[in-house]
């Protein structure tokens, strides 16, 4: 068996791992975060449970941190007061990016983890089976439910050679979504092998499991061998090992070989992950800013090696370079060796050790301006300026453009030392709340629920027949930045009526009252989409906020793993056209008929859709496991359990 199949084989609850077809695995690790945990959470204390049934779930505030209203303070008094009543280890704002801090103080070779974040592979980078999802999944699996899932189909990636100095990991994975674009890839699994492995420490591997997510693949992982066992060490958690690797004559769907020693310094240009080109193509273009953090690329590793770089030059005068470190071990660290001086003697803005630049939060670019990041992702606007050209680069690129003020490929310039993860890590667990009562929970702890605390909206049962209107039309490669902005708007994740008002505010920002007024027709709101529907992040409010305003169906001509997901956990019915060319026929405003609808869900998926407006008919279709019809016909999960609570028969 390859690793991918060991993990799962062992956590099977249901189904048979052959490729496509759903199982159901167990979950023993959970992780979420601020911006999609408040609803998580909701959602979580609706289903009765008493405590978290997981080994460790642990609440992380690392989104919303700024704090410029009253918002995001209400959302961390409710997130810690959650936590201690449930069991579940809160990590305070200030402490890091949850990824990073998951990596080094709770991951284990060999478990499941997931997150309601989709960089949650990065835990892939210590051997984990580790996979983003929608809240509502999370909170099921903290409740001891399942995580269902699509058995993957496993690509080997073969490591041979190593990386020259000034190249590094962030230039593995752009090569690798150089190879596989950022679509396409729903159902995979990337596993790393070969014996290349064995030159990448922890955080280099951790970093290509982190963006692997860009390739919209189910999940990345590494072996676990002796340097993970040295991390785990580092970090006083050597118990915490175990050896995970392929077996010899392990299977795989595909092979991609990578020869680590002919990788070059590389970047993702605006605005996807996957638009890769060589930084040498792009030297001496003119950098207005440098941002250097981000769960992708901000470890000791990543954040020594730029502070040598920097070490006693100064950043050039037209360049504005800000780094945010992982957690509070990075910082530590680079304090206790001096770095930190290093870094602001060269004139380097010291931000928060939060998400902060990479969502939009803080820190969007001028106009037109040209912004290298250290960041995953890259999309239109997502930076806060929309006619920005944010380049995704690694630590090494954004040193040394910080320096000389133009693209500049790290490796033509004077490369850092390579550096050596310490045998014993800084640690300080002091910001981790509620270890002591982890799992166990304190069952008459109060809740705290500022006027932030909204109501998780209830869906409504899929009706026989549907007439809708297609409310909205857009194109390939959508992403769920598109249809549910973050940045500023993230303050709202709480309440759904306030952030509703922004649903494809970049795309169509009249969609919130066209939506509603369809709604007050009695008219179902469709989506028209694309390749590629719901790329990026996992936010169910992507599902959520539309199902609030009344979208019931998406007519795709592909769509993401989470977003679909997302999508069927909110009963909106996930379709996408039998002959892609019908995209074609339907405009925006086109009344919509879909006749038997919910038979066609209970049934074969297929369904014919009537254009009253065009008098054109096309074909569509959903493929949806048993479960998944239960749900969509039911209006979605949350309605479902409390339907099955109603009648005593709760899970
Ligand atoms: C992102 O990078 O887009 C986010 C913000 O971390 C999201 C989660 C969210 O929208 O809250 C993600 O990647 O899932
Ligand atoms: Fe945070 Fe950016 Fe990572 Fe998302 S991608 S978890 S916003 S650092």
């Amino acid at each position: 068996m390859n690793i991918t199949e060991k993990i799962l084989n062992a956590h099977l609850l249901s189904g048979k791992l052959e490729p496509g077809s759903e199982v159901a695995i167990k979950i023993d690790q959970t992780l979420t975060q601020d911006a999609t945990g408040t609803m998580a959470y909701l959602q979580f204390e609706s289903m009765g449970v008493d405590k978290v049934q997981t080994e460790v779930s642990v609440s992380y505030v690392d989104h919303n941190t700024d704090q410029t209203g009253f918002e995001n303070a209400d959302d961390h008094a409710y997130l810690q007061s959650v936590a201690r009543k449930y069991g579940i280890i809160f990590s305070r704002a200030g402490n890091g990016i949850c990824h990073q801090l998951h990596l080094e103080r709770f991951g284990k070779p060999g478990k499941t983890l997931i997150g309601s974040d989709s960089h949650t592979p990065t835990g892939g980078g210590i051997g984990m089976i580790a996979i983003g999802a929608g809240g509502l999944d999370v909170a099921v699996a903290m409740g001891g439910g399942a995580f269902y899932l699509a058995a993957p189909k496993v690509v080997k990636v073969n490591l041979t050679g190593k990386l020259r100095p000034g190249v590094s990991a962030k230039d593995v994975i752009l090569k690798v979504l150089e190879r596989y674009g950022s679509s396409g890839n729903v159902g995979r699994v990337m596993e790393y092998a070969g014996e290349g492995v064995a030159t990448l420490d922890v955080p280099s591997r951790a970093t290509i499991t982190n963006m692997g997510t860009e390739l919209g693949v189910t999940t990345s992982v590494f072996p676990s061998d002796d340097v993970t066992r040295r991390f785990l060490a580092a970090q006083g958690r050597e118990e915490d090992w175990v050896e995970i690797k392929a077996d010899p004559d392990a299977k795989y769907a595909e092979v991609f070989e990578l020869n680590l020693s002919e990788i070059v310094p590389l970047a993702a240009g605006p605005h996807n992950p996957a638009n890769v080109m060589a930084i040498s193509s792009l030297a001496g273009k003119k950098v207005n800013q440098v941002l250097i953090g981000s769960c992708t690329n901000s470890s000791y590793r990543d954040l020594k090696t730029v502070a040598l770089l920097l070490k006693g030059k100064k950043i050039n005068p037209n360049v504005s370079v800000g780094i945010a470190a992982g957690s509070r071990q990075v910082v530590l660290h680079l304090a206790k060796e001096g770095l930190l001086g290093e870094l602001v003697l060269a004139g380097v803005r010291i931000l928060e050790n939060a998400c902060g630049f990479c969502i939009g939060l803080n820190q969007s670019p001028g106009t037109n301006a040209v912004s290298l990041r250290t960041s995953n992702r890259n999309f239109e606007g997502r930076s806060g300026t929309k006619s920005a050209q944010v380049y995704l680069v690694s630590p090494e690129t954004a040193a040394a453009a910080a320096l000389t003020g133009v693209i500049t490929d790290p490796t033509t310039v004077e490369t850092a030392p390579a550096v050596a993860i310490p045998s014993e890590f800084i640690i300080d667990d002091s910001m981790f709340l509620f270890r002591d009562t982890a799992s166990k929970g304190v069952p008459d702890a109060e809740i705290v629920r500022g006027p932030n605390i909204g109501k998780v909206p209830a869906g409504e049962p899929l009706a026989p027949s549907m007439r809708g209107v297609a409310a909205i039309k857009v194109g390939d490669k959508i992403t769920t930045d598109h249809i549910m902005p973050a940045g500023s708007r993230l303050k709202y994740r709480s309440n759904i009526p306030e952030y509703s008002k922004y649903v494809f505010e970049p795309v169509d920002p009249k969609f919130h009252d066209k939506a509603l007024a369809n709604k007050e027709k009695g008219l179902a709101n469709v989506i028209i989409a694309g390749e590629s529907y719901g790329q990026g992040s996992s936010r169910e409010h992507a599902a959520m906020c539309p199902m609030y305003l009344g979208v019931r169906a998406v007519i795709a001509k592909s769509m993401e793993r989470i977003h679909f997901a997302n999508l069927v956990n909110f009963g909106i019915v996930p379709f996408t056209f039998s002959n892609p060319a019908a995209y074609d026929g339907v405009e925006a405003g086109d009344a919509l008929e879909f006749e038997g609808i919910a038979d066609a869900v209970r049934g074969d998926g297929g369904l014919v859709v009537r254009n009253t407006t065009k008098n054109t008919s096309f074909e569509v279709v959903t493929k949806l496991s048993e479960r998944q019809k239960a749900i969509v016909l039911a209006g979605g999960l949350m309605k479902q359990i409390a339907s099955k609570q109603k009648q005593g028969g709760a899970e």
